[in-house]
């Protein structure tokens, strides 16, 4: 099938970059979003999210006039939803007395409502949102038959997960394999010729409740290997073994490959995909949840550590170096450093965080300093949360010159403690027992 023009629903990290990717590669895009303040960024030049090189990419898109932005969809060849997922904050399920999470689906369900006026029979729309399994099966394709035309027969549906790292999302999106499953095989074909335009990784054809589940898969592995890497710090911090070494030492064999351990998972993917999991068949996933909330509870975990190293919280003075989600990243979403500040906080420490991607971040519940030095002024205690590369680089004798502090607690295994030891400073490491 031939794609001459396009509308991508939702103009957020992964709505934006497609949209303008598409442009550059010579279809005609109408980007749209709700968000009248997206709109109007956009239209007057700006960008209202992150990401190395995308300024760039849009800025040329609404140059050539291939990429227009609009509250609404018109007609097109072809539908992207690429709308936000995200899990309710004031409902939860439960089974077997444990809570779970549940996914906030009106934003795909409105987007595929604003589909409705304007679908026609031979038109595409893939589902690219991060999704429970048969949500393109069972929500999606009954509301885009209110319009009258049937799913796979009168036009053609597909879901098509984004796999995108944030911080290399324009190169990725063009080299990564995708997976593009179809209600029918001709959708998962429709699917592929619309994606061929600019993607150079492989395209697979498969059945659309498939590629739902393997988006959730990829994450959803990847957080259980990092709880039981979680949990292998508690137990190693037991035995008075250094989990780290002794993670490498298990890496070595050919057919392991432990993640690491750190004070928490966060991000808006692998914190929150599992969960759609759970929520759809929570008979079926106690070892899902159960990482989850390992995982969860780390940032807890990391609070208790420092109480050990530094007694008593209240009234101390706490240095938190680092804000991210994770390292060299400027995205504080879902960031388990901010949750041990918050908690530090709670417990009556005098917590000064300092995020070097954001030294101007405003974060409710943490008070933030724009540079290390002012953090680190008055503290008795240094935290460690983001594995920064500008952390790991810094020297333990500078450090010592900037502040009061001889006590460290570092949770992702950026300093060695011999050097650190020689500048003065007791270290404290998440996962090393014994000290
Ligand atoms: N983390 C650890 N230990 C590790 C690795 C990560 O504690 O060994 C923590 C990180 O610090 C962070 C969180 O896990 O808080 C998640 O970070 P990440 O780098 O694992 O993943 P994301 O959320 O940035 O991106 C993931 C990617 N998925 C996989 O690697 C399987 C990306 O490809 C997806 O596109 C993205 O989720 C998504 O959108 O789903």
């Amino acid at each position: 099938m031939n794609f001459k023009k396009l509308c991508v629903i939702g103009l957020g990290y992964i709505g934006l970059p497609t949209a303008s990717t598409f442009a550059a590669h010579g279809l005609q895009v109408v980007g749209v979003d709700v968000n009248p303040r997206v709109v109007e960024t956009l239209r007057n030049g700006g960008i209202h999210i992150h990401e190395p090189g995308l300024r760039t990419l849009v800025e040329a898109a609404l140059k050539s006039g291939r990429l227009t932005v609009r509250e609404k969809p018109e007609e097109a060849d072809a539908f992207i939803i690429a709308v936000p997922t995200p899990f309710y904050e004031d409902r939860f399920g439960e089974y077997a007395g444990q809570r779970y999470r549940r996914a906030d689906m009106r934003a795909v369900t409105a987007a595929a409502e604003s589909i409705v006026p304007v679908l026609r029979p031979g038109n595409l729309v893939v589902l690219e949102s991060t999704s429970p399994p048969r949500t393109t099966m069972d929500l999606v394709a009954p509301v885009l038959e209110k319009s009258g035309l049937r799913a796979g027969v009168d036009f053609f549906l597909a879901y098509s997960p984004e796999r995108v790292l944030p911080g290399q999302i324009l190169r990725e999106l063009i080299e990564n394999a995708r997976v593009i499953g179809g209600v029918t095989p001709a959708s998962a074909r429709a699917g592929r010729d619309l994606y061929a335009a600019f993607v150079k990784g492989e395209i697979i054809e498969t059945d659309a409740t498939t590629a739902e589940m393997v988006k959730l898969m990829e994450n959803t592995y990847r957080d259980v290997n990092i709880a039981i890497a979680n949990e292998f710090a508690r137990l190693a911090e037991r035995f008075g073994v250094d989990v780290w070494e002794a993670i490498r030492l298990a890496n070595l064999h050919p057919r392991v490959r432990i993640l690491s351990p750190g004070p928490g998972v966060g991000g808006h993917c692998i914190s929150v995909d599992p969960w759609f999991f759970v929520e759809a068949a929570p008979d079926l996933t106690p070892l899902i949840a159960a990482a989850r909330r390992v995982n969860d509870d780390q940032p807890r975990y990391v609070v208790a550590l420092v109480q050990r190293a530094l007694g008593a919280l209240g009234g101390r003075n706490i240095a938190v170096l680092g804000l991210a989600y994770k390292p060299d990243v400027d995205d504080l979403r879902e960031s388990p450093a901010v949750t041990v500040s918050r908690l530090l906080q709670e417990e009556g420490a005098r917590v000064r965080a300092f995020e070097p991607f954001k030294p101007q971040a405003e974060v409710a519940g943490v008070t933030t300093m724009a540079t290390l030095e002012e953090a680190l002024r008055e503290a008795e205690c240094l935290v460690l949360l983001v594995r920064h590369s500008h952390f790991v680089a810094l020297q333990p004798t500078e450090v010592a010159a900037m502040t009061p502090a001889r006590l460290a607690v570092d949770t992702v295994n950026a300093w060695p403690e011999e050097t650190w030891q020689k500048a003065g400073f007791r270290l404290y490491r998440l996962g090393v027992g014994g000290g």
